[in-house]
This record gives C-alpha cells, sequence and structure tokens, in this order.
C-alpha cells in the first residue's frame, strides 16, 4: 500500500458515512513507552477490520503506520499517523504515536484532540518511564483508557506483575478483563467466561467456547474483581453483585463503560501483538468501554477579554476548531484539524489568535478527508471531525480557528524547549537558501524544531530534544529535499542564573542628533535581583517610586519599563542566554520631562537590570536529565562507575529477576554518545531512556 503521508496512513475508505453518526465513531490514540509494540498493535488492527490487506512488521521495515523512510530504517515510530478502521459498525480512528521521548510532541497534540487512549505495556518491562510520561498526559486531558499488556510470548513476561506493577507506579486499580495463555494461543475472557482462540495464519479467526473448569479456577478471583468493578461504577449492580446475583454481559458492559469514562475503572487486556494474540477484544474493548466524541466533556476557551467560555461538541453556537498539525503535503501546507463547535465550508474565512496575541483571518480553500494515503476532498466538515485544510498560510498547531465576529481560544498545545543544538553549514553542492526553504518547512510540521543563529559565533544552529531527533531532521533533508550539511558536536542548550541579590542604578542618555530630528532622550532607573527557588522561572515587578515627587507613570510608561526588564533577562551576561529563577524589582525611575519617552525608560531599566544581574554572580545552567538504566546484574558495577563519572546522581537501584533498574539523574552533556558507550559496556544487554528534568547548575 503506498502512503504518502502521516496521518493519512493505512485504511479503506469508509467514506462519510463514519461520520454520519458520531455516536459510532472513536477516536483513540495509542501510547506507550518506546518499543513496547504500539505499531505491531495497530498493524494488527488495520488487518482484522479489513483496512489492510497484510500485516506489515517493524523489523522488517514493512509496518504500514511507520511509513516514513527513516521510520522504516531506525524500526521506530518518529510521527503519529492516523488510520482509519470499521470495526463492529464503528469507526475506528486510531493515531499511533511514537514512543521515543525526543518525540513526545507528537504524542501531546495526538492526546489533545482525541477521546481514549490505548496504553501499551511490555509483559515482561511493566511500567517504564515513557509510560508514566504518556500516562501523565492522559490525565492531564483526562482522557479514559484501557491497558493492554503486551509482548506475553516473551521469556519473563508476567500479566499479573504487570497489574501490580501498573497498581503501584500508576497508583490506579487495573481491572483484568482478558488473561493470556500463550503456550494455548488462547486468552480468558473473563467477562463472558468463555475461552477464545486466535487461529488462521494471522489469529484472525477468533473462536469461542465455555472456559474449562480447570482454566477457570484459578481465575475466579479475577472475575470477582470485574464485578465488584462493575458494581461499583453502577449502583443498580451493587446489591445484586453483593448477593451473588450474576449480571448479564451486557449490564456488566454498560457499567464498566460507564466507570471507564467517569476515569475511574481501568480495564486491562493481556496478550501478544507479534502472535496475533488477544488483540481483538482491545478492539472491541474501543468500541464498547472506550468514549465517542459526544462522551467527552465540553472544553474550556479562554476569550480576548479575559473570560471563558464552555465548547460544546455539536452544531450549535459559533465556530472552535483546533490545528493540531502542520505538515507539508506535494510541496504544499496543509492543517490538521479537529473541528469542536459548528462546521467548516471551503472559501469559509476564519480567525485565529496566534501565538503572538495577533488575530488573524485567512481563508480555508479547501477541504480534505485522509484516507488510505488519499485525501479525498469534502464538502464540508461537522463537529468531530479530523480534517485536513488547504489554503491557511498562518495557522500553526494550537491555533483555534473560530467565526471571525467570536475569537476564543482552546488550550494551546504545549511544547517543550529544545535541549540540544546542532551547528550546521550546507555541504558543498548545497545552496544555502534552499537549505533555509527546507529547514522552515521542516520548522512549521515541528514546533519542537527551532533554527537559530548563535549571537557569539553567527553560526546556523539547529535546535531539538534529543541527538535522534536532530539526526532524523538531517536525514529528512538529505532524502526529501536533496539537501546535504556538515555538523558540528551536539552542545546542549544553556540558561543563566543569579546566586545571590543585588542592585544597581543606570542612567540612560543619548544626545540630540545634529539635524534635530531626534532629541535628546534621558531616563534614570534603580533596580533590584533576588535568586528564586530553581524551576519558578522570573518574576518581574514593576511598580517604582517615581521621581520628581508627585510624578506618575502612564500605562505606556510601564510597558516599556516591564520591556525593558524583560529584555535584560532574555539574554544573560554569561553566553547571552536567557537568565531564569530570577526576581526583579524595579525600585525607583526619574523622569526627565519630554526627555523621557518610552524609549528612554525602557533602555534605562534595561541597563540597570543588566547591570544588577552582573553584580548578582550569574551562573550558568544546563539541561539535567531523569535517566532510567536497565542493565544485566554482571555489569552493575561498571555501568554505575560510568554513571558517576558521568557526574551522575544515583536515586534508586532495583533488582528484577537477572537485570538491574537504576535511576538517575544526569547532565544531558554527560550523555551524549550514551547509547554506543552502554552497548560497549554491557555487550549490547543495557538499555536506557532519558527525559528532560529541569535546568540546574552542574
Ligand atoms: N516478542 C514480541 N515482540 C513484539 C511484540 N509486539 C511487538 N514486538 C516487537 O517489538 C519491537 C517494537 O515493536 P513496535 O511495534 O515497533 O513498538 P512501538 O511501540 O511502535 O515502538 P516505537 O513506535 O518506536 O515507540 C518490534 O521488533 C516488534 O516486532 C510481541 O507481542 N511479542
Ligand atoms: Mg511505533
Amino acid at each position: 500500500m503506498s502512503q504518502t503521508t502521516k496521518f493519512a496512513a493505512g485504511g479503506k475508505s469508509t467514506g462519510r458515512q463514519g461520520y454520519a453518526k458520531l455516536s459510532h465513531v472513536r477516536n483513540i490514540g495509542i501510547a506507550a513507552h518506546v518499543d513496547a509494540g504500539k505499531t505491531t498493535l495497530t498493524e494488527r488492527i488495520l488487518f482484522y477490520t479489513g483496512a489492510s490487506h497484510k500485516i506489515g512488521e517493524v523489523h522488517d521495515g514493512a509496518a504500514h503506520m511507520d511509513w516514513m523512510a527513516e521510520e522504516q530504517q531506525h524500526g521506530i515510530t518518529i510521527t503519529a499517523a492516523v488510520t482509519r478502521a470499521p470495526w463492529r459498525e464503528h469507526l475506528l480512528q486510531v493515531v499511533d504515536t511514537p514512543g521515543h521521548v525526543d518525540f513526545t510532541i507528537e504524542v501531546e497534540r495526538s492526546m489533545r484532540v482525541l477521546d481514549g487512549v490505548i496504553l501499551v505495556l511490555d509483559g515482561v518491562r511493566g511500567v517504564e518511564p515513557q509510560t508514566e510520561t504518556v500516562w501523565r498526559q492522559r490525565c492531564r486531558f483526562g482522557l479514559p483508557v484501557i491497558f493492554f499488556i503486551n509482548k506475553m510470548d516473551r521469556p519473563g513476561a508476567d500479566f499479573l506483575r504487570s497489574l501490580a506493577h501498573v497498581r503501584e507506579r500508576l497508583g490506579i486499580e487495573p481491572v483484568a478483563m482478558t488473561v493470556p495463555l500463550v503456550d494455548q494461543a488462547a486468552v480468558v475472557d473473563l467477562l463472558h467466561k468463555r475461552l477464545l482462540t486466535f487461529g488462521g495464519e494471522q489469529g484472525e479467526r477468533v473462536t469461542s467456547k465455555p472456559c474449562p473448569a480447570e482454566i477457570w479456577a484459578p481465575l475466579a478471583g479475577l472475575r470477582e474483581s470485574l464485578l465488584l468493578a462493575a458494581a461499583d461504577a453502577d449502583e443498580t449492580l451493587a446489591d445484586r453483585v453483593l448477593a451473588g446475583d450474576e449480571p448479564e454481559p451486557a449490564e456488566l458492559i454498560a457499567a464498566l463503560r460507564k466507570g471507564t469514562l467517569a476515569g475511574r475503572i481501568f480495564p486491562c487486556f493481556g496478550g501478544s501483538a507479534l502472535r496475533n494474540l488477544g488483540v481483538q477484544p482491545v478492539m472491541d474493548a474501543a468500541v464498547d468501554l472506550l468514549p465517542a466524541p459526544l462522551d467527552r466533556p465540553p472544553a474550556r476557551a479562554q476569550l480576548p477579554d479575559g473570560g471563558s467560555e464552555e465548547v460544546v461538541l455539536g452544531a450549535k453556537g459559533p465556530l472552535a476548531a483546533l490545528v493540531f498539525k502542520v505538515q507539508m503535503w506535494d510541496g504544499r501546507r496543509h492543517c490538521f484539524t479537529r473541528v469542536y463547535r459548528n462546521r467548516l465550508l471551503p472559501g469559509d474565512k476564519v480567525s485565529f489568535l496566534a501565538a503572538d496575541g495577533r488575530v488573524v483571518t485567512e481563508q480555508v480553500a479547501r477541504i480534505f478527508d485522509t484516507d488510505a494515503g488519499r485525501k479525498t476532498k469534502l464538502d464540508e466538515a461537522d463537529a468531530g471531525q479530523i480534517v485536513l485544510l488547504a489554503g491557511l498560510r498562518h495557522a500553526s498547531t494550537g491555533d483555534t480557528l473560530c467565526a471571525p465576529e467570536h475569537v476564543l481560544s482552546l488550550e494551546r498545545i504545549e511544547t517543550r524547549q529544545p535541549v540540544l543544538s546542532l551547528a550546521i553549514e550546507p555541504a558543498a553542492g548545497t545552496l544555502e537558501d534552499k537549505l533555509l526553504e527546507a529547514l522552515d518547512k521542516v520548522e512549521q510540521e515541528d514546533p519542537t524544531l527551532k533554527v537559530a543563529e548563535d549571537p557569539e559565533t553567527g553560526q546556523r544552529l539547529l535546535k531539538g530534544m534529543g541527538e535522534l531527533h536532530l539526526q532524523i531532521v538531517l536525514e529528512r533533508l538529505e532524502r526529501e529535499f536533496g539537501l546535504r550539511v556538515r555538523s558540528g558536536r551536539p552542545a546542549v542548550a544553556l540558561r543563566e542564573t543569579i546566586t545571590r541579590s543585588a542592585a544597581a542604578e543606570a542612567l540612560y542618555t543619548r544626545p540630540p542628533t545634529p539635524d534635530g530630528k531626534h532629541p535628546e532622550l534621558t531616563a534614570w532607573a534603580a533596580v533590584s535581583v533576588k535568586p528564586r527557588p530553581r524551576g519558578d522561572g522570573n518574576r518581574i515587578d514593576c511598580d517604582p517610586r517615581v521621581r520628581p515627587e508627585g510624578a506618575e507613570l502612564l500605562p505606556e510608561q510601564v510597558a516599556a519599563l516591564r520591556d525593558g526588564l524583560a529584555a535584560a533577562l532574555a539574554s544573560g551576561p554569561l553566553h547571552g542566554a536567557p537568565v531564569e529563577d530570577c526576581a526583579v524589582v524595579l525600585e525607583q525611575v526619574e523622569l526627565f520631562g519630554a526627555a523621557t519617552n518610552a524609549e528612554a525608560l525602557a533602555a534605562a531599566a534595561a541597563k540597570a537590570a543588566r547591570r544588577a544581574v552582573d553584580e548578582a554572580r550569574p551562573a550558568v545552567l544546563r539541561p539535567v536529565m531523569q535517566v532510567e538504566v536497565v542493565v544485566p546484574e554482571d555489569n552493575l558495577g561498571s555501568v554505575l562507575g560510568d554513571i558517576q563519572q558521568r557526574r551522575g546522581e544515583i536515586q534508586a537501584t532495583a533488582i528484577r529477576d537477572a537485570s538491574v533498574t537504576i535511576d538517575c539523574e544526569v547532565p544531558l552533556e554527560a550523555l551524549l554518545g550514551y547509547t554506543t558507550d552502554l552497548r560497549s559496556l554491557t555487550q549490547g544487554r543495557g538499555q536506557f531512556s532519558m527525559q528532560f528534568l529541569r535546568f540546574d547548575v552542574v
């Protein structure tokens, strides 16, 4: 199958009738730690629904969902892909997200517009660091979730231990729904009390029979927990369950659905995607237990006047639609958008409040349904739908498209600040302006990528989330645009801070120009600065004593002073990096009549603040990562020693089976190239994952 774009991959066209009934749509994301088997699971979903005709395996570089050349080469998912699959008269709109932390923005923006999540765990490794990250993301959006404990075929996999892990590390009570029996190629369906086997070449033939007593006996307790969970979610069942009555499966499903939608029940399924074991029950659960768009609570939107408004999904009320992804398609800019309220027609004028606070109005030229790697033109896009818009030149990730007379903003999509940068320059044969053009395109698609210039060396910098992120960008430049670049060693992003309190004053004067066009300017300011706790950010206090006595500041003068202080914090004295965790108080200003305009005030405040920061013993902050290393016990000594040499702080070690998990905090700088080093320290058996923790003095 040919896929020309992400967010369009896979799926036989189900036409628009899929949306005719919103109650029959499930927008779900598949999320997990890297390598848990999300893509492998998604491939099965596509195959069993008939949306694809054969299963493509990740390790063959053949997964439909991992269509991008870089994904196939590296065997990982990089950008989230949407696919559509019809199942039991419902339309599953599935987004397979990447697990690697460098691409976490893809998870963030997918979760932002989806209605439910399938969280995949590795049955050997249980809850891993990225599992916790996606869990937090899921909590922030309050998304109902079901778990799939995958890889149960691997030696050391343990379903019950994985459930215990979920209980301990995520602090919730999982409810087992299916229990995998790998050697019998079967799962026990606890709800229906049946044994399901998966026959045929690819597990597509599901047969169900009553569960034999000897298999059932040890599982009866899990069934009990399931009944109690259902009773807890639906009071009308409670008395009956306590009296020993057995409610009908349909009644139990209704109760479990209620509890799952309310975020109180967490159904768990077990199986092996690769061995085609136990996947269909998860698909059934997506229909039975995860929400339709209308089941989700209304969204809150900010109004420009500071008020807020509830946005209920549906046709009533002025337009609200969220752009969650920009993508170049045949070289043209397209916006993936979810419509929340009202509808969009081709030719509609839409307005939005851009990130910089301006209201921009532009026109939607065409609307597409994205399906099977094709775009199909649509006459309209209704509430609940996820569509592709062409013609918008300015709208970008996180913007809310609105009716021009009623502008509001749905919650923006959080992006992260890049922590790593790479100096790049065009290699021989690559033209500078072509490179800039390509970088601009890549930057528009990826809000975690920044192209900047080093203020000191004038070098062009590519800033991103990690080594893999930057490497993939370079590979894409070469493959998609035919541009080769030379790059230096990656360098970590820096911040600056102050380590003690200080105060300073400054007089700003500029003599008049001889031609008399610019009059003399003068202003005076006194500023004090004080360190704040790490991670608390900056605070600017702009309520100074004003001289001469009796003079008062106009609002625009206060704004200018504030701008001046902010400008001083934007670049610190050591490396020109942003200053963080600093409290600035503008203590006093002096006005000199007409010579003190806004420009002079801003300049005086900035000058005084810079002097104060200079006096406050500035220090450099570097990114510190939270790292989890899993190594065979034999290698523990050498790996710990190596971490200490990298100035890592070990926080905990835990032994499980024959491997040890080490939790530690390590400066990012010391982790560059760690993948290779860990491999050689452990003969290829060690693994690690990391995520940004904070900027700190290291
Ligand atoms: N033994 C076993 N291997 C599996 C199973 N599911 C997936 N794998 C393998 O695990 C590796 C990772 O699978 P993927 O499906 O790419 O995992 P992913 O979660 O999509 O990974 P990222 O997108 O990179 O985060 C591949 O080599 C799969 O073949 C399973 O059930 N059992
Ligand atoms: Mg994947």
